[in-house]
């Protein structure tokens, strides 16, 4: 059977199949990383990565010199080097549309929760302190403008569903989108002073570091709420704080951060933000299909059939 590493835990869905198909090493369990790759990396083909934050880079490309192809559980592959894997000539696969309406559900629902205090009205009933007096009236979505950053599959996504709430959106992305009726903004300051709410779903890496800054909050202003389901690294974490702390913006919702599962005392300290443990995509259903997609990646490649959904920087040609 060929050897394959899975990098983290996978579900027993997905492991299940891979044991059964492949000589699985589990290298997140190994006490000693280093020897065990020493031991078998030589005959390792096909690596199953995520699920334990473990970065799989040129390092790790180095103790595998018979790999091909690195399947990602999760869309977002931003914890693999894949240009360096793509000058090696190997294949990335990663899993995307299985997940999309999954995890623009989560978004609605996190928006939802943030401006209308969902978690925290349930937890003033636990309390006993509806028998005091009613909660607070809180903000509303009636009358919110949306400006969604990063309109790919998951933004468009979370548009349409925007879009059936009643409230306008715009975008902001590299480049504008073809056959989308929203206002496309090259800028994302000069979008965020146009609408009272971000919800960014752009990629993680380099390119997106960052990217909601200080500026870009300041511009949003005073009722201001951002939502983050995308990746943690796109915000200034420590900017949202103290824009937070300061009331330059009013809210925030967020799945992601940016150095899970490690969230900032002072986030968690803070009432009037609603904070997910990565849990976008985290449901029996989506997952399956997930850890299915992987599955059939790495098994449709060893059967010689090519990838199933290589990432953008290890295109696959059929030969
Ligand atoms: P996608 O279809 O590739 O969409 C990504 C969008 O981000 C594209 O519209 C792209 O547009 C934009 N973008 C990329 N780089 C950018 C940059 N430097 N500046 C501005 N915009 C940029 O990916 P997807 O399937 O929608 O997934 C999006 C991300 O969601 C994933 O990468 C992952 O990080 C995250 N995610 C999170 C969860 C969760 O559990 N919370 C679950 C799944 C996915 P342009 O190329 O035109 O700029
Ligand atoms: C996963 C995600 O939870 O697909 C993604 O990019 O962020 C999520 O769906 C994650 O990748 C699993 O570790």
């Amino acid at each position: 059977m060929t050897d394959i590493i899975m990098t983290g835990p996978l579900m027993a869905y997905a492991a299940d199949q891979l044991k059964a198909r492949f000589t699985v090493h589990e290298l997140w369990k190994a006490e000693d990383r280093a020897a065990l790759l020493k031991e078998i990396g030589g005959k390792v083909r096909g690596v199953a990565g995520g699920g334990a934050h473990v970065r799989i880079d040129g390092a790790l490309f180095d103790a595998l010199p018979k790999l091909e192809v690195v399947a990602n559980f999760g869309v977002g592959y931003d914890s693999v080097d894949a240009k360096e894997a793509g000058k090696r000539g190997l294949i990335v696969t990663n899993t995307p549309d299985v997940l999309t309406d999954e995890v623009a559900d989560l978004a609605l629902g996190l928006l939802l929760a943030t401006v209308r205090q969902l978690p925290q009205v349930d937890r003033y009933l636990r309390a006993g302190k509806w028998l005091e007096k009613a909660y607070p009236l809180t903000t509303s979505l009636r009358t919110r403008k949306v400006g969604i950053v990063g309109l790919g599959r998951i933004g468009k996504a979370v548009a349409q569903r925007i879009e059936a709430f009643g409230l306008p959106v715009s975008y902001h992305g590299r480049t504008r989108q073809a056959d989308v009726p929203y206002r496309y903004y090259p800028s994302l300051v000069e979008m965020a002073a146009d609408v009272d709410t971000l919800i960014s779903v752009a990629p993680g890496g380099a390119s997106t570091h960052h990217m909601i800054n200080a500026d870009v909050l300041k511009a949003l202003g005073p009722n201001g709420i951002v939502i983050n389901v995308g990746r943690g690294t796109v915000i200034d974490e420590q900017a949202l704080i103290e824009a937070l702390k300061n009331k330059v913006i009013l809210s925030a919702g967020l799945d992601v951060f940016e150095d899970e599962p490690r969230v900032p005392a002072e986030l968690i300290a803070m009432d009037h933000v609603v904070l997910l443990p990565h849990v976008g995509s985290a449901s029996v259903h989506t997952r399956e299909q997930m850890g299915q997609l992987l599955v059939d990646n790495l098994v449709s490649w060893f059967d010689g059939k090519g990838p199933l959904t290589p990432v953008a920087e290890t295109p696959w040609k059929k030969a």
